[in-house]
């Protein structure tokens, strides 16, 4: 193996939780109810895509102009930005910060594959940006996960093949996108069963970074 490529949300920080409250709050307001169940769906996708996926779970898909919808989704995000004004470092999740620093150590390059645009912001809060080589822009991608497209653009960016990769997900649709291209899957601190991955941990503390280059 000759490189890492991880998800954020729930992989590096526990993120996603916040992500939840601020759709939830949104949801309400538009007169829909969403649970953490349905959150599961929206984990890996985009800020618009989410908002679809939450319209059409409330049959309100066509109950607003684009315009609207934008305003939603910056709403939504200004407030999941306020959230996350307290992030320190103390907020990475157990094991991360030792594993980014044993990969720099043995030059093994990291990639961020998030569809969040709040990536580069929360790893400066988290102070771990300098860790990784590289973060995939989710403006540059067409579909999102389960498709394979954001892990095959991380690997590219750090000059490896996806299958010279481990990739790290907490969510369904994460796990599928780096079996599909044949990338090696480890599932962290998942909710649900991740039945395609390879390996699941609670945290990266569990890991031996010599076992997984040989593997
Ligand atoms: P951004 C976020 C989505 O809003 C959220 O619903 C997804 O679960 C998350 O990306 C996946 O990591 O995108 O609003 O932070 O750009």
């Amino acid at each position: 193996m000759k490189g890492f490529v991880f998800d954020l949300d729930g992989v590096i920080t526990d993120t996603a939780k916040y992500h939840y409250e601020a759709w939830k709050e949104l949801a309400d307001q538009l007169g829909i109810s969403i649970d953490l169940k349905f959150n599961e769906q929206l984990k890996g996708i985009s800020r618009m895509d989410s908002l679809e996926r939450i319209l059409a779970h409330g049959n309100k898909q066509s109950a607003y102009m684009q315009e609207e919808k934008e305003a939603f989704a910056a709403q939504k995000n200004e407030a999941y930005v306020q959230l996350l004004q307290n992030l320190t470092p103390a907020d990475l999740l157990p094991g991360v910060a030792e594993f980014l620093k044993e990969a720099k150590a043995k030059k093994m390059p990291c990639a961020i594959a998030s569809a969040s645009k709040n990536a580069p912001f929360i790893l400066e809060k988290l102070g771990v940006i300098d860790l990784f080589d590289a973060i995939v822009d989710p403006a540059t991608l067409t579909k999102g996960k389960p498709d394979p497209e954001i892990f095959v653009k991380a690997a590219e960016s750090i000059g490896i093949k996806p299958e010279e990769a481990i990739g790290f997900e907490d969510a369904q649709a994460g796990i599928a996108g780096i079996k599909a291209c044949g990338m090696y899957a480890i599932g962290v601190l998942a909710d649900e069963p991740l039945t395609q991955a390879d390996r699941t941990v609670h945290s990266l503390a569990e890991l031996n970074m010599d076992e997984l280059i040989a593997l």
